[in-house]
């Protein structure tokens, strides 16, 4: 008999310790999808934020593009446990784009063209942790993996970083997404294994 089970010994797990817990490592890049691809023309294309006052601010396709960019290098954490290390994007900082917006909001509800939504606290879009990523990989955002523009916000299992990006409402109260409503976790961080509501 085998002192350990064969899974146990093939798993790499040098590269295990980088992982949160319950992941595996994935080199492609799986698509998930709850409905159709949006095809959204860039010109009709936009990004807005809403605050809790019911003001908004709007950026055109080429105000985005005219906004400093940055190139964040970030883990992937799907909940259908994979994990895609060291993935290469450029993108707006959500502090630029919320630098000057007057809010008392606590709770952040982003949309996307398609209908998705996902929920997360205000602060968890902010310092450094968020992006409006349009290239990955030194090219435009494919499509299904959101392009023209998505959400990402890789200290949150993936189905935060909402593909199709819209819009953001800012909230004096939490209001659940799409797959918060259905049973996810509320938050969502990998770290702590936060799957599904309960975790
Ligand atoms: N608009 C929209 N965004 C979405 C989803 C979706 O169905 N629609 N799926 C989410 C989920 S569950 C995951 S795991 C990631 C998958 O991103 P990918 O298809 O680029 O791998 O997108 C997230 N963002
Ligand atoms: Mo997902």
């Amino acid at each position: 008999m085998a002192p350990f089970t064969p899974g146990f010994l093939g798993r790499d797990r040098s590269a295990d310790t980088t992982l949160p817990p319950g992941q595996y490592l994935t080199h492609d890049f799986p698509v998930l999808s709850a409905g159709p691809t949006p095809r959204i023309p860039l010109d009709r294309w936009e990004f807005t934020v809403m605050t809790e006052a019911g003001v908004v601010r709007r950026w055109s396709w080429a105000e985005l593009l005219a906004l400093p960019s940055e190139t964040p290098t970030v883990d992937l954490h799907c909940v259908t446990k994979w994990s895609k290390l060291s993935t290469d994007w450029e993108g707006v900082s959500l502090d630029t784009l919320l630098g000057d917006v007057d809010t008392a909001a606590d709770y952040a509800l982003v949309r996307s063209y398609g209908g998705y939504t996902t929920n997360l606290p205000l602060e968890d879009l902010l310092d450094g942790k968020a992006w409006i990523a349009y290239r990955y990989d030194g090219e435009e955002l494919p499509s299904e993996h959101g392009g023209p523009a998505r959400l990402l916000i890789p200290h949150l299992y993936l189905w935060k970083s909402a593909k199709w990006v819209r819009g953001i409402e800012l909230l004096i109260e939490d209001e659940p997404g799409f797959w918060e409503s259905l049973g996810y976790h509320n938050y969502g961080d990998p770290w702590r294994e936060q799957r599904y509501q309960g975790d």
